[in-house]
């Protein structure tokens, strides 16, 4: 019996060796802003829950395999998927040229063989693609809000509309991983570069609404390429369902994306879900348990079927695309922008004598916050081990410009697991048996009411609540919440 067990452990060992001296995957939006990305420009073309999960992990795959140190052959081809190392206005456009080319043949392949799965994963890889270019280049700069006095809002113009002129300045991408010639920055990392990565970096929030913008557009002009090969072939994509063994599968490749994101912390990595902060002792765990699993059919799309591969092949930027790139079309899409943003967590300071602390047995909080609007719930990044925090969360999520007000949770955790037990709810609520605040934002006076009153739009006026005895696990939360045009 025990020789069963010797040879993987061994394997495992070994795997274990391989992954950690790995450099944390720092290529791409962070990988929790792919997500919501990805889930945002899903649902609103009508894309099921179980679609737009699919696509969440494709699109995360294209991150996870690209430093890989296992699968180095996919990583040399996943390499191109981020718009790195772009560095004349003529790169990027060969590049857009051919990922369109690329994305059109592929696309219209899958919907030819009735491959509803081959068709999700090329567009949460080619979604990848897609929202990298606002995040890895210069277009945040280049194309700066207006400067008129009352405006507040998000430019969502892509690439597609504004195709670079003679007088347009150089458009170009970060070198990545190092400098190299015909460079003028490198992509960087959590404190330096060009990268707007997450929301630690500096004009994260319009790379984000850009990255919005883009995927909205992209999925639709995917849309029309589909019909073009095969009529009605979309809806199957749209409401494509898994059971049994594979929704297991599913939910459990989805915990890999969190948690892989939220714990890397090997070569001086401390996580990779929407910014720094999370890294944990716990992702060796995870990652070997993983990896040591079978490969889920999501999975086997790129290390069996190696799906990805027609979206990358020439795409290089240094040659012209061999024929005309396919129209990506207008559209319009009359959105607002809600942005809740948190200023600061804290432990409440009034634990008594036996009390338990937040992290009991002795330790400080492990915080994370759950932000629902508008029924879309978003994960900001855990803050390991602080009893008090300045975070940078920052949701965002977009809302038809006709919506008079939406709703809004705001939950605090602690993260705990193992020896700990499960996570602790805690309480930011005065009210008696109320942990979380809930409450209706209105757009149009930003006016809060239920447990939070008044307006509160601003770093100036933030909305300040703590839990109450004898509720435990109290803390106190700081934010603000506002809105934005999209133009
Ligand atoms: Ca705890
Ligand atoms: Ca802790
Ligand atoms: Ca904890
Ligand atoms: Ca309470």
């Amino acid at each position: 019996m025990l020789r069963r067990y010797v040879l993987p452990a061994l394997v495992t060992a070994l795997t274990a060796a391989a992954l950690l001296a790995s450099p944390p995957g720092a290529r791409a939006f962070d990988t929790g802003h792919h997500y919501d990305l990805t889930r945002e420009a899903l649902a609103e073309e009508g894309f099921g829950s179980t679609a737009i999960q699919i696509a969440q992990v494709e699109n995360w795959l294209t991150d996870y395999y690209s430093s890989q140190p296992l699968q180095p052959a996919m990583g040399e081809e996943l390499a191109r998927m981020h718009f790195d190392n772009l560095f004349t206005t003529g790169q990027v456009r060969n590049y857009w040229g051919r990922l369109a080319i690329n994305t059109r043949a592929a696309v219209q392949q899958a919907a030819r063989d009735r491959d509803a799965l081959a068709l999700l994963t090329l567009l949460g890889c080619s979604l990848h693609a897609v929202q990298d270019f606002y995040t890895h280049s210069n277009w945040v700069e280049t194309h700066q809000p207006p400067p008129v006095a009352g405006w507040s809002g998000f430019r969502t113009e892509t690439w597609f509309d504004d195709p670079p002129g003679p007088r347009t300045p150089n458009l170009y991408t970060g070198a990545y991983p190092d400098m190299r010639p015909g460079a003028t920055e490198l992509h960087g990392d959590y404190d330096s570069g060009m990268n707007h990565d997450s929301y630690v970096r500096p004009h994260w929030a319009r790379a984000y609404v850009f990255g919005y913008a883009a995927s909205r557009r992209w999925v639709n002009a995917v849309h029309g390429w589909v019909e073009e090969a095969r009529p009605g072939f979309w809806e199957s994509a749209r409401t494509y369902e898994v059971n049994g063994g594979d929704r297991e599968d599913l939910d459990y490749d989805l915990r890999a994306v969190y948690r892989l994101s939220e714990w890397i912390n090997v070569a001086g990595g401390n996580g990779h879900w929407k910014g720094n902060g999370s890294g944990s002792i716990e992702f060796e765990t995870f990652v070997l348990a993983w990896t040591a699993a079978h490969d889920s059919r999501f999975v086997r799309q790129f290390k069996d079927r190696h799906v990805y591969r027609q979206l990358t092949d020439g795409l290089t930027g240094d040659q012209e695309p061999p024929s005309d790139p396919p129209a990506v079309p207008r559209l319009t899409f009359r959105r607002k922008a809600v942005m809740l943003r948190t200023t600061h967590v804290e432990e409440k300071d009034d634990v008594a004598l036996l009390e338990q602390v937040i992290d009991s047995p002795g330790g400080r909080a492990d915080f994370f916050a759950k932000v629902t609007i508008a029924g879309q719930t978003f994960v900001e990044a855990m803050q390991g081990d602080r009893s008090s925090v300045n975070p940078h969360w920052t949701t965002i999520t977009f809302v038809p410009t006709a919506t008079r007000e939406v709703s809004i949770r705001y939950a605090l955790w602690d993260e705990d697991g193992g020896t700990r037990g499960d996570d602790d709810h805690c309480d930011i609520n005065p009210a008696r048996h109320h942990r979380d605040l809930e409450f209706t934002f209105a757009l149009d006076s930003h006016r809060c009411s239920g447990d939070v009153t008044g307006i509160h739009d601003g770093a100036a006026q933030v909305f300040r609540s703590a839990g109450r005895k004898p509720q435990d696990d109290r803390a106190v939360v700081e934010f603000f919440v506002t809105e934005f045009d999209l133009r």
